[in-house]
């Protein structure tokens, strides 16, 4: 099929799914020139059948709040591609998710999860539940409520999920203690568990920290460091506050965070006293970030406008840039304003958060940029090696863990740059994601026949 009928019919088939079709097309864009040039990923129809899920489960969630008034709410999983692995990928729980949004990130987990070298397949899921404002009683039954169906589908062979937005620590403690009773067995099904029931040690700090390794990473090769530059990051979960702990670690200056509500800038920086002050805002109070000023009055916080065209949190002076919070959050107009502030390097630590338009602008004016799909493998990838830990029936230090995490983003970030060179896309490491974890999906599908 030619370029325009691939994308036509993935826009015929899944209509309105507009996160969906941008995943899709960045991809097929940068693989291009791959199936252009080998028959077999043509004859195999390989990214017509990376497109479609292998399978995807809608179910209702029924659950009574506490004043005792029944809810309704929608789960999915979306099965999207087993060629290399049991599925694995996170849980959303948030008011936004419908099949586009877990369509596009399990098509971007299947590629991700790819390049961590580990053996896991792609798959994402969650629900339309918003669990802001929801008494730990009220999220407890809706996880446990979801579980019940959820379980039919999933196994630590078959399907293992995790956090994601909304879903963290808690969520995944009432979700692991619904299977295990429903199945009566206590299997490494879930990641993201607790230390004394199966859980990594460093899992919680690892899409945070990985993505710092691999920005670092990619500063190495312009013989720079992450040291004493001025970092925007955004979002204040549990991607952020990783984020701007291993910045103030390895010496860096975090000089914002952000939630759906606003933005704080803290010209001063963000330091380890202030993080934990953030931590237990976001994970034991569930505050919003506009309290950060109230006990740190040197920061200041505006609002977000969200009819506005531009966020001005991405037009704060900076060297460097973690959008660390939701898809599409910097736009063409953000792009350029950062461009115009001169940042130099920009790691996507969410799912998606540039705009096609804003990738574009940051290429073509030299901005180091990696997608999500490399700079937040991390998470995922110390999944995996929870997954192992559980299966070996053993756990590694913490030490052990972040060495390997260390290890595995450097090993990504030297394969995007090798597959980029080869595909003559020199340092663009969105085509080197693309192409390289795209042959290692295809010749895995293709050696299993069609299927
Ligand atoms: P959390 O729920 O812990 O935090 C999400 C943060 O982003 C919050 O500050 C939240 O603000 C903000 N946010 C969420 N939705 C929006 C929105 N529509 N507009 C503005 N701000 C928003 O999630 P995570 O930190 O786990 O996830 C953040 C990103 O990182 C997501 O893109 C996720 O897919 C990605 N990711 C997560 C991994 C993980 O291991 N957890 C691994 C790899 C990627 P508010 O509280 O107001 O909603
Ligand atoms: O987007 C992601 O990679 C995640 N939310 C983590 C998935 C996982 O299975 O750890």
């Amino acid at each position: 099929m030619s370029q325009e009928k691939i994308l036509k019919q993935v826009e015929v088939r899944n209509p309105g799914e507009t996160e969906f079709h941008q995943a899709v097309t960045e991809v097929y864009e940068s693989v291009k020139p791959l199936l252009d040039s080998s028959e077999k990923y043509r004859n195999f129809k390989i990214f017509e059948r990376m497109v479609e899920p292998e399978r995807f489960i809608s179910f209702r969630v029924t659950w009574m709040d506490d004043r005792g008034e029944v809810q309704v709410n929608r789960g999915f999983r979306i099965q999207m591609n087993s060629a290399i692995g049991p599925y694995k990928g996170g849980l959303r729980f948030h008011p936004s998710v419908n099949l586009s949004i877990l369509k596009f990130l399990a098509f971007e987990q299947t590629f991700k999860n790819a390049l961590t070298g580990l053996p896991m397949g792609g798959g994402k899921g969650g629900s339309d539940f918003d669990p802001k404002g929801k008494s730990d009683q009220e999220v407890m039954r809706f996880c446990q409520n979801f579980m019940l169906e959820l379980e039919k589908h999933i196994g630590h062979r078959t399907d293992v999920p995790a956090g994601d937005i909304g879903v963290g620590g808690r969520e995944i403690g009432y979700l692991f203690g619904a299977y295990r009773k429903a199945r009566n067995e206590f299997t490494g099904v879930l990641t993201g568990k607790g230390q004394g029931w199966g859980g990594s040690l460093i899992r919680p700090e690892a899409t945070g920290y990985g993505l710092v390794y691999f920005a670092n990473n990619m500063l190495g090769t312009k013989n720079k460091t992450i040291e004493n530059k001025r970092c925007l990051v955004s979002g204040s979960g549990n991607v952020a506050q990783y984020t701007i702990e291993k910045i103030i670690q390895l010496g860096g200056i975090p000089s914002s965070a952000s939630d759906s509500s606003g933005y704080i800038v803290d010209e001063k920086g963000i330091t380890m006293e202030k993080l934990a002050f953030i931590k237990d805002l976001k994970n034991n109070r569930r505050g919003r970030i506009s309290e950060y000023v109230n006990a740190f009055p040197e920061a200041k916080y505006f609002e977000t406008d969200h009819s506005a065209d531009h966020n001005p949190l991405w037009n704060i002076k900076a060297d460097c840039a973690f959008p660390c919070a939701t898809q599409n959050e910097i736009n063409a107009l953000d792009a350029n304003n950062l461009v115009g502030n001169k940042i130099t390097m920009l790691a996507e630590g969410a799912n998606m958060p540039c705009t096609p338009e804003a990738i574009e602008v940051f290429l073509s004016n030299e901005v180091m940029y990696s997608p999500g799909k490399a700079s937040n493998a991390g998470g995922v990838a110390t999944s995996g090696l929870e997954m192992s830990q559980n299966y070996m029936g053993y756990n590694w230090t913490a030490e052990e863990v972040d060495n390997k995490l260390q290890g595995i983003m450097k090993d990504i970030h030297d394969t995007c740059l090798a597959a980029a060179e080869k595909y003559g896309h020199k340092g663009n490491y969105m085509v080197g994601a693309n192409i390289a974890g795209f042959i290692k999906v295809a010749d895995s599908m293709i050696a299993q026949g069609v299927i």
